[in-house]
């Protein structure tokens, strides 16, 4: 049997493998697949028997001989890939091996994803602050409203935090003792906390307005129970606003962007209209405020069509914020030391990848408003040449990639020669995605930094961009990697879960989600995309401290196995807004790509 070792690192498999797979004998997609899609399906083990594909009455479809061996390295096992992708009629089948069935049944099916993909989006509902969950729309998840923040407190303007105001930022708040307040009212619940965050609101509102933007034919044939309030506004344009509105509130007069509405710690695992702290407008800085200033501008070109007004005030705010960051460029986040919510900034930051994301959103929407020759746009284009593009995967910590999406689509605007260079690095990327995901046992586009924290987002973030290298070459064998991410995500991965609550024979139920935690409901809250495995185990007690303690998954070695369904469990079982929005967009794009749609935006 031909042993096929994707292996580049030496792996000690050994004895050190003290956390086994809980695989059951099939690793599959849970949901299905759409007639034309890649299927794969994933048997641990190297006995390579032949496996059938039955119908419904018993008949044999097709017989699939004993497959290459891989070895994984993330998992440490052996696995064999067999490919029923020749079946493509719409139906129910089953797998046997030598006789016997293996696990459930796999669905065929035209609209296959079409649930998922409105699942994921309506998830946003239910995180929406200030308002209640009513029956009609949220069904058993009904919940009060919680959080008006109508009345949130300036971080450093009131005596109890004008302390790690002055320590943080190294100079009095020019407010302080004033106790100034702000509406700040609406936006999401980032993740199973209830703060509010512009840096992950960024990356979030970027891939569900590209989701519009790629695919507003098929998307505004999709429709979710949400309430519906605005007039001319597709569903999904009308869930977005109730975030622009939040953080268009965090703007200060300045055009500085506020970091975050939180409080000041974590508070308890209850339902939000108990979470009774006060909470804070934390800090302007440099990579809120550009990430800000690039939504905005996106915003601005896409709610032109529904709401010209709302458009406008979308791009006075994202350039009104450009220019204060181009004044504060080193003006980075600094958590205080009185506040201990979530920090959204990271070691390496240096503002380059938002100044370049933020460039390209401002001129791409200068020239759609007939003003790409004017002195602001000149400068605009000017800073988005300063930086090449570089291949970084996107997460909210880098948002290059979100730069190169933008122009490599769209070389009417940008030019031949930045539009060639963005175009290379989305192609470069998808190409190591596309050649490691070929090669390894899951056939998963995953890099051993795409491990980290939220690696489920990783894995889904890098599925984006296969498919963006789709949009770039009709080549369809990238949108076969971006199907091996959604197959990963819904099952076909060691843990034999599906990591999407409510999605799938087997789906994670008890994640990190306050409400779904604080509520009386056995289910949790459907549609959410858990965190996923990793090594980090920030959640368990690694050396005495009085950390959160999470049982279990301490004795995982290996990064695909470093998962638990457990509520304790924040750093693999979380759930959050930048999480949920490429699941989504994953999700959708590869069944309006299935349905015969292509990509709005390439230009
Ligand atoms: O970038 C470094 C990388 O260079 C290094 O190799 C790697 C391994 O050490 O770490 C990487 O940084 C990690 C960073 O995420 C980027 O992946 C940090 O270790 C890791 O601690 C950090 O985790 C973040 C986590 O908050 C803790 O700060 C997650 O990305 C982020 O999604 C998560 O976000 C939280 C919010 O703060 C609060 N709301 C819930 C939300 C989801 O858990
Ligand atoms: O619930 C918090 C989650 O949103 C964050 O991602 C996580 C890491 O910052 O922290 C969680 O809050 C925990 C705190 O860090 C430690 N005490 C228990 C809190 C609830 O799990």
């Amino acid at each position: 049997m031909k042993k096929f070792n994707s292996v580049v690192l030496s792996v000690a498999l050994g004895s050190a493998l003290s956390t086994s797979a809980v695989a059951g004998p099939l690793l599959i997609n849970q949901l299905g697949f759409t007639p034309e899609s890649e299927k794969l399906a994933i048997v641990p083990g190297s006995d390579a028997n032949e496996l059938e594909v039955r119908d419904l009455n018993g008949k044999t479809v097709l017989k699939m001989d004993a497959p290459m061996v891989y070895d994984w390295e993330y998992s440490g096992e052996e696995v064999q890939t067999y490919d029923f992708s020749a079946v493509k009629t719409p139906g129910t089948y089953r797998l046997y091996r030598g006789g016997e069935y293996l696990g459930n049944p796999i669905v065929i099916g035209d609209c296959v994803y079409e649930e998922l993909t409105k699942g994921a989006i309506k998830w946003f509902y239910y995180q929406r602050a200030s308002m209640p969950i009513e029956a009609q729309y949220g069904g058993k998840w009904v919940r009060a409203a919680g959080h008006p923040d109508d009345q949130v407190i300036v971080y450093g303007t009131d005596a109890r935090t004008a302390p790690g105001y002055e320590k943080a930022v190294g100079k009095k708040h020019p407010k302080a003792g004033q106790n100034v307040m702000i509406n700040s009212s609406k936006g999401w619940y980032d993740a199973g906390d209830y703060g509010k965050y512009i840096v992950n609101s960024g990356i979030t509102v970027f891939t569900l307005l590209e989701m519009y933007e790629d695919f507003p034919t098929y998307m505004d044939t999709l429709s979710w129970n949400i309430p519906r309030e605005l007039k001319n506004y597709p569903a999904l344009l009308e869930e977005v606003k109730y975030n622009l509105d939040w953080m268009l509130t965090m703007q200060d007069v300045d055009g500085g962007v506020y970091h975050k509405v939180t409080t000041l710690m974590f508070g308890a695992s209850v339902m939000p209209e108990l979470d009774g702290a006060p909470r804070y407008a934390i800090i302007k800085n440099v990579t809120a405020t550009l990430d800000f200033a690039a939504v905005m501008a996106q915003a601005s070109v896409i709610y032109k069509k529904a709401d010209a007004a709302y458009a406008e005030t979308c791009l006075k705010a994202a350039e009104k914020a450009y220019a204060w960051a181009k004044k504060y460029p080193k003006a980075f986040y600094k958590q205080p030391s009185d506040v201990q919510t979530g920090e959204y900034m990271h070691g390496g930051e240096d503002g380059k990848d938002e100044f370049r994301w933020a460039a390209a959103e401002l001129y791409r929407a200068k020239v759609a408003y007939g003003a790409g020759k004017d002195k602001a746009a000149a400068g605009y284009l000017a800073d988005l040449k300063k930086n090449k593009f570089t291949p970084d995967g996107a997460w909210w910590g880098n948002v290059n990639m979100l730069a190169a999406f933008r122009v490599a689509k769209d070389a009417a605007t940008f030019g031949a020669d930045l539009n060639k260079a963005a175009k290379k690095v989305v192609m470069d990327e998808a190409n190591n995605l596309r050649a490691v995901g070929d090669t390894s046992g899951y056939h998963l586009p995953a890099f051993p930094w795409s491990w980290n924290w939220g690696s489920n987002s990783a894995m889904a973030n890098n599925a984006m961009v296969l498919l963006h290298a789709y949009y770039l070459t009709g080549d369809k064998s990238y949108v076969d990697g971006a199907q091996q991410v959604l197959d990963y995500l819904l099952g076909k991965n060691p843990m034999e879960i599906s990591y999407v609550t409510g999605f799938g024979y087997r789906s994670a139920r008890f994640p990190h989600h306050r409400p779904s935690e604080g509520d009386l409901v056995d289910d949790p809250v459907p549609g959410m995309l858990v965190g996923g495995p990793h090594l980090g185990k920030q959640d368990i007690n690694l050396d005495g401290k009085e950390l959160w303690k999470c049982p279990n998954y301490a004795a995982a070695d290996k990064p695909a196995l470093a998962y638990i369904d457990n509520r304790c469990s924040y750093a693999t079982n979380e759930v959050a807004i930048n999480w949920n929005a490429p699941l989504a967009y994953i999700s959708g794009a590869l069944q309006a790509v299935y349905l015969g749609n292509k990509a709005a935006s390439v230009k």
